[in-house]
């Protein structure tokens, strides 16, 4: 969820950049989204005065087209056609419409009737945070309450889908809180106070004030700095990362070359980074091989967990709702990324259909933790220890988006051993709820959080993110094997041992068997290419690997909340490639009812195996917030790694070189 005062500096540049597009896969360029703007507005669609536009895009190539571009451009081969795909509102109406920028005209316009709205624009959130603080009965709640108007900020909430069986109109729900003393006006809200309204019609239809509780109070909340008074924190010293010989990848356009890897880096205002034709070199064979088409966060699923009147509907979608490219924040050198970052701006439509920048949106470094990737001491021979070590240095390529009250970074780990890691990290502000109580022994019932501070509890809460990873191991057919570890009973006396385990390999033939949930006994998940072998026999392929983060919900099939991200149980799908299914939640995901998720379409139980084939992960959180989460938590990470299995002969870095010593520029002033 989200607030939106001044998110964006509106200067843009209408630099015609000379169309410095240069692949297929880049994100619309600023003049590219003027042209898509211009062309809209050109349009009949033009005449209306509530023409909005909530999501811009680019409406990639189809993937053969695609692909068979990627495979000629050595010969430089004419890009296809560059597209726009834009959903915008006007007089009431959802339109689908698919722009060619080259010949500056519409391929298609057509109506959406369906459940779910788009995304959310900021400015119409902005209008509707300001409805309340000129709305006589809102004033007389803060009045009666003692509390100063002045101090009073207000952010929108999605209303959610509660199974109304009419047409819904756009609906937004507004609270408020304080700020006062502090920054952090998340923990201080005005609870019990709760509007409605019609975004359309931008305007208030219904108001409520139903309990009245303390507001919490100021102290402790302010997590600035130069709030902060003694007894201070830990201390460490400074350090930076040094490379004295330069960065060691390159950003050629949109693709970045590194060490082993190569890959396109896109940016979406709905999803953020998209990391597509990702490919590993193998020494061995000397080619690049391709490991990823396209791979992207596709939605945050954010349900809590209070059925109360004020609480109910917040089961946010993140992504689908508010657009988690849209809140990418400007990332501060040294502090966000590494003192040897590279920095990459993004540009997304504002709701009039113009450019706006995202500086610093993504950064790219090579982190040198200090991890070895692979060492052996061996103490076999009587006069000589051998040891052997390779240090571990990897690429990341890191966005942050501030949704609101709560920061998610979100790294994408690339490794000289062919691993891509993924890792979410969760960080920022909670969901307070105000109480009147001071003391955890006051509280008889269930108050679905904890007491984190005197009033203020941390509602309980999941997070959701889903990627969509389209996975093409050495080329677009691929199949899905569970290797399951199967416990094998020794009946017969011919061991002394009476068990083992085993492996028995499962192809995934349809969607169906392509769902695998937390709680199923251990298995391997791996997608392979079963047309590819190694020399030894083995398909090629790449083991799916989970690092935390696993939980699956806990709501109730026929929940409202549970509908709509009817995904959320499994941690894995695989689904047959469609290039319209990017988003997890559906196309429209506010106010959706959860008959286009990624669950729908995997009941279309499509045949999976030897095709092309889209893997999706869903990162799990439950939070049961603590009292450290308060003023502000620290983060909290988890993640997944798709390592090769059987896609390499042998350990591809046994013949890298130990790093050399870095030659340091000596700084000592004496
Ligand atoms: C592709 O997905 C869309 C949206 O789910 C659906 O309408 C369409 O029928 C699908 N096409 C195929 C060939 O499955
Ligand atoms: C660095 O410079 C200082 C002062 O000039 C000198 O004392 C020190 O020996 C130098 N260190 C190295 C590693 O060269
Ligand atoms: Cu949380």
């Amino acid at each position: 969820m989200a607030s939106f005062f001044l998110l964006f500096s509106l200067f843009f540049l209408d630099l015609n950049l000379a169309s410095s597009v240069s692949h297929p896969l880049d994100p619309l360029s600023p003049s590219e989204i003027s042209a898509v703007a211009d062309v809209i507005k050109s349009s009949p669609l033009g005449a209306s005065k509530s023409l909005a536009f909530h999501y811009v895009g680019l409406d990639e190539p189809d993937k053969p087209e695609l692909l068979a571009w990627a495979a000629a451009a050595a010969a430089t081969p004419p890009a296809p056609p560059r597209r726009a795909f834009v959903i915008a509102r006007a007089e009431r109406a959802t339109h689908e419409i698919h722009v060619d920028i080259g010949t500056r005209s519409i391929v298609s316009d057509v109506v959406y009737r369906g459940a779910g709205f788009p995304t959310l624009t900021f400015t119409e959130q902005a209008a509707a945070s300001a409805l309340p603080l000129d709305y006589p009965p809102f004033v007389a709640s803060v009045a009666r309450r003692g509390l100063r108007l002045a101090d009073v900020l207000c952010t929108t909430f999605s209303v959610g889908w509660f199974g109304a069986a009419e047409t819904a109109r756009r609906l937004l729900k507004v609270q408020c809180f304080l700020a006062g003393d502090t920054v952090n006006y998340y923990m201080r809200p005005l609870e019990g106070v709760t509007l409605v309204v019609d975004l359309d019609a931008m305007e208030i239809v219904e108001y409520e004030d139903r309990v009245e509780v303390p507001v919490p109070r100021a102290a402790g909340t302010d997590y600035r700095a130069k709030k902060q008074r003694p007894p201070f924190g830990p201390e460490t010293k400074p350090g930076i990362a040094v490379q004295p010989e330069g960065k060691g990848f390159e950003i050629d356009g949109h693709m970045i070359r590194w060490a082993n890897w190569e890959f396109h880096l896109g940016y979406d205002v709905r999803a953020g980074t998209v990391i597509s034709l990702a490919s590993v070199k193998d020494s061995d064979k000397g080619i690049f091989r391709r490991v990823l088409y396209r791979g992207f966060l596709s939605e945050l699923f954010v349900p809590y967990m209070d059925p109360s009147e004020e609480w109910y509907f917040k089961t946010f979608f993140d992504a689908g709702e508010f657009g988690f490219g849209l809140f990418g924040v400007s990332l501060k050198p040294t502090t966000d990324c590494p003192a040897n970052a590279a920095f990459i701006d993004a540009y997304v439509a504002g709701p009039d259909g113009k450019p706006i920048i995202l500086s610093n949106a993504v950064c790219v470094f090579e982190r040198y933790a200090g991890d070895v990737s692979w060492r052996h001491t061996e103490y076999g021979f009587p006069n000589e220890v051998i040891t052997e070590t390779r240090s571990d240095v990897t690429l990341v390529v890191r966005t942050v988006a501030a949704v609101g009250n709560y920061d998610y970074v979100i790294d994408w780990e690339f490794k000289t051993s062919g691993s891509i890691k993924i890792e979410v990290s969760l960080t920022g502000i909670l969901e307070a709820k105000a109480t009147p109580y001071t003391h955890a022994d006051q509280i008889a019932g269930d108050e679905h959080g904890t007491l984190l501070a005197a009033n203020t509890i941390g509602v309980y809460h999941d997070h959701f993110v889903t990627f969509h990873l389209d996975v093409d191991v050495d080329g677009p057919d691929n199949s899905f094997v569970k290797s399951k570890l199967t416990t094998v009973r020794i009946a017969d006396g011919s061991s002394p041992r009476r068990s083992y385990w085993t492996v028995e390999k499962e192809t995934a033939k349809t969607e169906a068997d392509g769902r695998v949930g937390v709680a199923e006994p251990p298995a391997e998940l791996l997608v392979v290419n079963p047309r590819k072998k190694t020399k030894m026999g083995n398909a090629v392929g790449y083991r799916l690997i989970s690092h935390g983060g696993t939980a699956g919900s806990l709501l109730v099939d026929d929940d409202y909340p549970q509908r709509r991200a009817s995904y959320s149980k499994k941690q894995v799908y695989v689904t047959a490639y469609n290039k319209s299914e990017k988003w997890a939640a559906g196309l429209y995901a506010d106010e959706s009812r959860g008959d286009d998720n990624l669950a729908a379409w995997s009941q279309r139980n499509r045949a999976i195996a030897n095709t092309d084939i889209v893997l999706w992960y869903t990162l799990g959180f439950h939070h049961v917030p603590c009292q450290e989460d308060f003023p502000l938590m620290p983060l909290l990470s988890g993640g997944f790694e798709l390592r090769p299995a059987n896609f390499f002969e042998s350990n591809p870095l046994i013949k890298t070189k130990p790093m050399q010593r870095a030659h340091l520029p000596n700084c000592s002033r004496n």
